[in-house]
């Protein structure tokens, strides 16, 4: 039997369009498929929630990738090592207790695998450009996205809308989306000055610890995660240690779905 281009044709375009049909009104929608998001994605959508990621680029994994200096290796600190071993991700104990090593694309396809075998859909090549907001107080609930390829081009072409009951800022360094409601919406976020005030220098160790505990709702129907919550509340950077990213994720997705029940 001969192949059919055409039938190639319809396989993508109606399998495409049926998945993003179904996912475009979700539960969750994160914004940015990083080491945060897809853990986030993980247990939200393990614990029964219909999550959505939209990632700007063609690949997942955010800065995982480059390891340390493009050193294709990330540490993980004792604290988050449950995270890794809940999973299934191989990770090394090194000569320092405490400190475990991961291969970084391990680590990448790892959790990108995980939370789409868990249920979570990624939409990539997608870049969010706004927030759809409801209700008096403006609520946040739901994203605007275009093609990536459109927005690096500056075509002139309206974006989409989809529905979210709850969307996580998981755009990390840039914390895109809490910047749009900042600057578009002019709302306080909930934040110590009420703006993004900007990643501080490298200090690793209250910089992790500082990650989870600044995850959270910054406005209403908006959670930070990774380090879109560190640049936004202004805490210290940390460089290639990854727990504090992997914790953050963990912790907004029972946070979200306490409230979903
Ligand atoms: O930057 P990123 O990996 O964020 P994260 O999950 O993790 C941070 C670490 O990688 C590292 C670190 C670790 O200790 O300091 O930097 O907080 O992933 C963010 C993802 O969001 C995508 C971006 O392409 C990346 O994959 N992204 C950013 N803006 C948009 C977006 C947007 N407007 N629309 C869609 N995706």
């Amino acid at each position: 039997m001969g192949l059919d281009e055409l039938i190639v044709t319809r396989a993508i375009i109606e399998t495409y369009t049926e998945k993003f049909l179904e996912y475009s009104d979700s539960d969750v929608a994160i914004v940015g498929a990083g080491p945060a998001g897809l853990t986030c994605a993980y247990y939200l959508a393990k614990g029964g929630a219909k999550v959505s990621i939209y990632e700007r680029r063609l690949s997942i994994g955010g800065g995982i990738w480059g390891g340390g200096v493009m050193f294709s290796e990330v540490v993980v600190q004792e604290d988050a090592k449950r995270i890794l071993d809940d999973l299934g991700i191989r990770h090394k104990p090194y000569r320092e207790e405490g400190y475990y090593t991961v291969d970084s694309v391990e680590l990448a396809c790892s959790l990108g695998l995980r939370s789409l075998e868990a249920g979570a859909k990624i939409f990539n090549s997608i870049t969010v450009v706004d927030v759809k907001v409801e209700g008096k107080d403006e609520k946040v609930c739901g994203l605007v996205i275009n093609w990536s390829p459109v927005e690096m081009t500056g075509l002139h072409v309206d974006p989409i809308t989809v529905g979210a009951k709850f969307v996580i800022d998981g755009t990390g360094h840039d914390a895109t989306v809490a910047r749009i409601v900042q600057d578009k919406l002019n709302k306080r976020l909930n934040t110590p000055t009420g703006k993004v005030i900007g990643e501080r220098s490298m200090w690793a160790d209250p910089a992790e610890q500082e990650v989870p505990r600044k995850t959270g709702e910054v406005y209403p129907g908006l959670y930070l995660i990774g380090m879109a919550a560190t640049a936004a509340h202004g805490t210290h950077r940390m460089g290639p240690i990854f727990g504090g990213m992997l914790l953050s994720g963990e912790k907004a997705a029972k946070e979200i779905l306490a409230k979903l029940k």
